[in-house]
C-alpha cells in the first residue's frame, strides 16, 4: 500500500488538534475530511488545518467521501455508534479512549470491525510515551529479570477541567479518563491481571466523579502492582502528565522518576537515561509528552494498515484494559476483590 491513506476525522474538539498535528507528521497519510456537529469547532479545525470537506453528520461524510479509515476523536457516549457506522462502510478505525461505556458495547464494536475485516485500534497512547516505552522495552528484554512488583503512579494537581469540562461533570472521572492509561501501561509491563481491588475518593468537592484512585493488582505471573492516580495532589514540582514507575525484578530494578529520568540497576551496574520527549514545533509543555505519543501511535496505526499487522493497542487488546477499569469501579462500589476475566 504505497498510496496515501485517506482519513476522516470525527470530533473536532480539545484533543483532536493533537491528532490533526499528529497525522501531519505521519508519511503518506492525509485527513481529507472532518466532521463535528458543532459548527464553530468544525470551522476552527477546518481553517487551522486547511481541510475543505466539512460535515456536521458522520454518516453523510462517510457516504460522500472515499476514505480508508476514520479517526474518532469524540467523547465516549458516541463511540459505539460511530465505530459501527465506519465498520458498515468497510473502513479501518482508530478510536479514542475510553473505548466504550460498557464491556458489552466494546465487544460489539470489536465484532463489527472484525466482521468487516478491517483494522481496529484504540488511541491508548500512554504506552507509546518515550519514557514509558523505554521502560516497557527494558523489562520486555529482560534488563531486570522477571518483574515481581510494579508501582505505576500518576499524581497531579494540574487543572484538566478547563480544557476538558466534562471531566468535572461526568459520573466517572479519574479511572475512566486517566487511570485507564496507567492500567494499560501496567498490563504492558507486568502482563495480564488475575485479581483487582480498588478504593476511590473525591477530594475536590466541585467535581462529580472520583479524583483519586488506588488500585491493587495481582498478575497471572504471580507479580503484584499498585496503580495510584490523583488529580488532587498539590506538590512541586508539578509532574503532569508524567506517569512514574518503580519496578522490582529478580535481577534488578527500574525507576522512571520525575523529569523523565530512567534508572536501571542490575548486577552489571547502574544506567541513568534521559528519556525526555522531544518538543515538536506545534507542541506545548507540559503536554509535549502526550503529544509526541500521539504521533508515535498514529504512525503505528498507519504502519499496521500498510503491513497487514494487528496493532499493539488493537480493539481486542483494549478489551482487557477496559475490563480493568470496569473491575476497579465494581471493586470500589462493592468493596471486594474482582477477577476482571469474568467481566
Ligand atoms: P471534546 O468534547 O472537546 O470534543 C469532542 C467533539 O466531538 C466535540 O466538538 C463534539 O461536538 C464532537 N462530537 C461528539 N459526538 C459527535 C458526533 N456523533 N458526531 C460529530 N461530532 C461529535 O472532547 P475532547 O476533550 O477532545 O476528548 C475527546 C476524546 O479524547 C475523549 O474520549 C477523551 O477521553 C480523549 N482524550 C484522550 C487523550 C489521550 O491522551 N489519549 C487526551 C485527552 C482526551
Ligand atoms: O483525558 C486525559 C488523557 O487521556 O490524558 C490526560 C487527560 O487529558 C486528562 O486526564
Amino acid at each position: 500500500m504505497n498510496e496515501v491513506l485517506k482519513g476522516g476525522l470525527i470530533g473536532c474538539g480539545f484533543f483532536a488538534v493533537n491528532q490533526m498535528h499528529g497525522w501531519q507528521e505521519v508519511d503518506r497519510v492525509e485527513i481529507v475530511a472532518i466532521c463535528d456537529r458543532d459548527p464553530a469547532r468544525l470551522t476552527e479545525i477546518g481553517d487551522r488545518f486547511d481541510v475543505a470537506a466539512r460535515y456536521a453528520d458522520a454518516a453523510e461524510m462517510l457516504a460522500a467521501e472515499k476514505l480508508d479509515f476514520v479517526d474518532i476523536a469524540t467523547t465516549v457516549p458516541s463511540h459505539r455508534a460511530l465505530v459501527e457506522l465506519a465498520a458498515r462502510q468497510g473502513l479501518h478505525v482508530i478510536c479514542q479512549k475510553p473505548l466504550a461505556e460498557t464491556m458489552q458495547d466494546a465487544r460489539a464494536m470489536n465484532a463489527a470491525v472484525e466482521e468487516a475485516g478491517r483494522v481496529f485500534m484504540v488511541h491508548e497512547n500512554f504506552r507509546w510515551q518515550s519514557g514509558l516505552r523505554a521502560a516497557i522495552d527494558a523489562v520486555r528484554t529482560g534488563k531486570i529479570g522477571s518483574p515481581f512488583f510494579c508501582r505505576a503512579s500518576f499524581r497531579s494537581g494540574y487543572d484538566v477541567y478547563s480544557g476538558q469540562p466534562y471531566l468535572a461533570t461526568d459520573e466517572r472521572f479519574i479511572i475512566q479518563d486517566l487511570g485507564i492509561h496507567v492500567l494499560d501501561v501496567t498490563r504492558a509491563i507486568m502482563g495480564e491481571v488475575r485479581t483487582l481491588s480498588a478504593s476511590i475518593q473525591r477530594v475536590n468537592p466541585k467535581i462529580r466523579g472520583e479524583d483519586v484512585a488506588t488500585i491493587l493488582l495481582t498478575h497471572d505471573s504471580g507479580a503484584t502492582s499498585v496503580v495510584d492516580c490523583s488529580y488532587a495532589t498539590r506538590r512541586q514540582p508539578e509532574t503532569f502528565p508524567e506517569t512514574l514507575l518503580e519496578i522490582d525484578g529478580e535481577t534488578g530494578t527500574l525507576r522512571l522518576d520525575a523529569g523523565y529520568r530512567l534508572t536501571i540497576q542490575s548486577a552489571g551496574g547502574k544506567d541513568v537515561i534521559d528519556v525526555a520527549p522531544r518538543l515538536d514545533p506545534w507542541a506545548e509543555k507540559p503536554w509535549h509528552n502526550i503529544q509526541e505519543s500521539v504521533v508515535t501511535i498514529q504512525r503505528h496505526f498507519a504502519d499496521c494498515l500498510r503491513q497487514g499487522r494487528i496493532p499493539e493497542t488493537s480493539g481486542a487488546d483494549n478489551l482487557r484494559t477496559l475490563a480493568l477499569v470496569e473491575a476497579a469501579y465494581l471493586s470500589a462500589a462493592e468493596a471486594r476483590t474482582i477477577t476482571p476475566e469474568e467481566l
